[in-house]
């Protein structure tokens, strides 16, 4: 009991409202907890994923064999759900292992590509709902190394790509679904019986030892990503199973999914962009390219570049990150629209990437009718990075409310920095001249260097995080003892 009151203390900076294991227990021997991480601390361990700003999230799997299509039929919903969704009995849907062997597979250029796009970090599933590992692990035969035949390890061949070539690795795992492994949760309840088993069991023999795997197997591992917590299922005491073996991975940032009360480092808005970002929450968007996580074969919703780019420097300018994921195939290569996409991405970040790259968010409380703003302040100096998506036809630039006079201005893709004209409005506000055509039809910078602490006229700004949650429908009684119904 002891060990794990001091257990607890170590994460009070991840605990939901100081929770902590004592207040519900008979009051323990007055043993000091570790100190918990100071600011100072976080900060210095949140530092260069604060700087990152964008990272690629794959979705990889045995489920990359059916793309979508099981007995025929074309399966609703997303890629990495096919198992659930088609309702698969366990040893149908492994069957699929003897057709995974994907040969192409080749983690230096995986790396290279997310690398040119301007990533900076890495996330990629190592088991998702199905149960099925995509590395070489011991605590299951259920895996990409012993099931299929690839007989190789991607992980840890990626690890080994993204330490050559410099970039962070962090593992997704779904720590409470897992729709083979008896005793694993299931959105919706169970569907084969040889899903039913003791879920202590389940966390004590697969999931925390492959955990333990995942932190302890392949180097430096930046990020853990938990996924569906599942409700009641990540009771705390699950959840405490499992916590432990972060401090295997000094440093590691993990997510706002792990359940039993833990919020975690970072909020993960999926899909979506909140209005305004979290206050004092670091947080990051994750979103698919196309319109599933793991790939489909008939999937071709692919978004635009312009889409995506937008989205990136929108995510930057409310002080986010963006996790942009690709869905490899069966066969082991990225899809060549997102190859594309990211090759687009890449050649805007290798021109603006410094208007994104450990900057901060908007100074502005208000949306910017023609683009976003981004910051990096240091001391009494400011740079404002105006990211501006429809360029002015009179070649006027509206800035609102900003007091500071402009010390310098000229567009980032201009090497010669020739300085931009800027009126100071009356009694605030900038009007910005601009050349006739912008360098860039998707988003164009102009760089603003500004003394003095940043004074703008305008109203304040309205946080995610106090924002009064949407009132939640009612809840449908949960599916005893078959896996739990509720997905988060
Ligand atoms: O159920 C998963 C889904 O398959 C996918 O992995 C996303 C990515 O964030 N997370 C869950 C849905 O919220």
């Amino acid at each position: 009991m002891l060990k794990r009151f001091i257990w607890v203390g170590l994460l009070s900076s991840s605990l939901l409202g100081g929770m902590a294991a004592a207040k519900d227990e008979a009051p323990q021997p007055a043993a000091a907890p570790a100190p918990a991480e100071t600011k100072a601390e976080r900060d210095a361990r949140m530092k260069w994923w604060r700087e990152a700003k964008f990272g690629m999230f794959i979705h990889w799997g045995v489920y990359s064999v059916p793309a979508g299509t099981y007995n025929g039929k074309q399966i609703n919903g997303i890629g990495e759900w096919i198992m659930n969704r088609g309702k698969i009995p366990v040893d149908v849907y492994a069957k699929y292992t003897e057709q995974f062997n994907p040969v192409k597979f080749n983690a230096d250029e995986w790396v290279a590509t997310a690398k040119a796009a301007g990533m900076k970090y890495i996330v990629i599933t190592s088991k998702h709902h199905d149960g099925f590992a995509m590395f070489h692990s011991k605590a299951s035969k259920y895996n990409i190394y012993d099931a299929t035949p690839f007989k190789r390890d991607p992980l840890a061949e990626l690890a080994e790509a993204c330490r050559k070539q410099d970039i962070r690795l962090g593992f997704y795992y779904s720590q409470a679904q897992d729709w083979h492994h008896p005793g694993g949760a299931a959105s919706g309840g169970h569907w084969d019986k040889a899903q039913d088993g003791d879920a202590d069991a389940y966390l004590k023999n697969i999931a925390v030892p492959q955990i333990r795997e995942i932190l302890s197997n392949y180097g430096k591992v930046a990020v853990l990503w938990f996924d569906t917590s599942m409700g009641a299922y990540m009771s705390k005491e699950r959840a405490e199973m499992i916590l432990p073996e972060l401090k295997r991975q000094p440093g590691i940032i993990w997510n706002n999914r792990l359940g039993g009360g833990y919020r975690g480092d970072t909020e993960t808005p999926e899909q979506h962009i909140p209005t305004a970002g979290y206050k004092d929450r670091d947080w990051e968007t994750c979103m698919t390219m196309n319109g599933t996580w793991g790939y489909k074969s008939y999937d071709d919703k692919w978004k635009p570049t312009e889409a995506l780019l937008q989205n990136l420097i929108d995510i930057a300018s409310k002080g986010g990150n963006y996790l942009l994921n690709v869905g490899p195939t069966s066969e082991g290569l990225i899809p060549a629209p997102s190859v594309e996409r990211l090759k687009e991405v890449g050649t805007w970040m290798k021109v603006n990437g410094e208007s994104i790259y450990e900057t901060t968010g908007t100074p502005f409380s208000q949306p910017l009718p023609w683009g976003r703003a981004t910051k990096k302040v240091n001391g009494d100096e400011a740079t404002l990075y105006l990211h501006v998506f429809s360029w002015p036809k009179d070649g006027k630039l509206a800035v609102p409310g900003i007091k500071n006079a402009a010390e310098s201005a000229y567009l980032l893709a201009d090497s010669a920095k020739k300085p931009l004209k800027v009126e100071k409005g009356s009694p605030h506000g900038w009007t910005i001249e601009l050349p006739g055509a912008a360098p860039d039809a998707i988003s164009s910078t102009i760089v603003v260097k500004v003394k003095g602490p940043l004074d703008i006229d305008q109203p304040p700004v309205q946080y995610e995080s106090e924002k009064k949650p949407a009132k939640k429908p009612a809840k449908k009684p949960a599916t005893k003892g078959k896996g739990v119904d509720s997905l988060k």
